[in-house]
């Protein structure tokens, strides 16, 4: 028996974000269908630093999205490192539903991505080419995020990115629908001034994201180097498997990383969102800040999250 649709997800955007999913929800659509218009929202953002259009690009100025979606059968699609593509979570489903493979990565997806008749398109726009002219400056690589008082080296008052650099954000989504069928999506321009090439978790089916209707889902953000390390995402879902309750499930990861990295773990910024199929959430990060979004048939909320730090 269903218990009633609920969508979840990453930081403030995911108000907006969940507010597109509710859209099909709420008309009692598809969990799929509904974490892929959901996620679609900051995607198309050119305010949003780490999502899709405007998001923050690597170190030789290119925007690379990562992205990945899970259904409610243990099927998975991704795409790492898509270039000049507005909704790779799209191309992600797509990946899913069209070949017989899970990941497409760089040339591969892109070229996929046109085939399928996705428009090319440039996506950096002139505030994120003006942040990464400015941090050309130093070149200093500090993937700090979300942390008040610490910052990318230039100044925070002068930093031409609306909501400040450190507003790093990549949503992840959770949902099920009206028939208790359970969706996950999750998508990022990943670290701003990364190398070349360089994949985070987000995309990473088990790190960034994982769906097990049987359980529950999970997703993350934050620093994606230590989100593989410890296979987050499946890692929460396991534990809610062996009894734990979202949150719990959640704050267990987060200690994981701090014994798995006790110095860089006081460094960075790692959050957890888990969603049980009965409809609980929870979340837990590694420092203060991290916001998650839910909305259901009788809420309509933005959570912040309990931390360690
Ligand atoms: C990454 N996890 O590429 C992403 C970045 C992120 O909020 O979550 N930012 O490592």
């Amino acid at each position: 028996p269903a218990a009633g649709a609920i969508v979840v997800s990453t930081w403030n955007m995911g108000l907006e974000a969940n507010a597109a999913a509710w859209e099909i929800l709420g008309k009692n659509g598809y969990a799929l269908d509904a974490v892929e218009a959901g996620v679609r929202v900051p995607e198309a953002d050119p305010k949003g630093n780490s999502v899709g259009y405007g998001g923050l690009p690597d170190r030789d100025g290119r925007v690379t999205l990562d992205a990945c979606i899970m259904d409610d059968r243990y099927n998975g699609g991704s795409v790492m490192c898509l270039e000049h593509i507005m909704h790779p979570i799209s191309v992600a489903r797509l990946v899913m539903e069209k070949t017989p493979h899970i990941i497409l990565v760089g040339e591969g997806a892109h070229r996929f991505a046109l085939a399928n008749g996705f428009k090319k398109e440039n996506l950096l726009t002139p505030a994120s080419e003006k942040a990464w002219k400015e941090w050309l400056k130093t070149s200093k690589y500090e993937p700090v995020m979300n942390i008040e008082n610490k910052s990318y080296s230039y100044n925070k008052q002068t930093d031409p990115m609306p909501g400040g650099i450190d507003n790093h954000d990549t949503i992840g989504m959770l949902a099920i629908d009206n028939s208790g069928r359970m969706s996950g999506a999750c998508t990022t321009s990943g670290l701003a001034f990364k190398m070349q090439g360089r994949v985070g978790d987000s995309p990473v089916i088990g790190a960034g994201l994982y769906v097990d209707p049987e359980v529950g889902a999970a997703t993350a953000t934050g620093v994606g180097e230590e989100v593989i390390r410890i296979v987050g995402a499946h890692l929460i879902v396991e534990l809610m498997r062996q009894g734990r309750k979202p949150e719990a499930a959640c704050k267990e990861a987060v200690e994981r990383l701090i014994k798995r990295n006790p110095t860089k773990a006081k460094d960075i910024q790692v959050g957890f969102l888990a969603l049980s199929k009965t409809g609980e959430y929870g979340a837990y990060a590694l420092q203060k800040g991290f916001t998650y979004a839910v909305k259901s048939q009788t809420e309509e909320k933005l959570y912040t999250a309990k931390s360690i730090y």
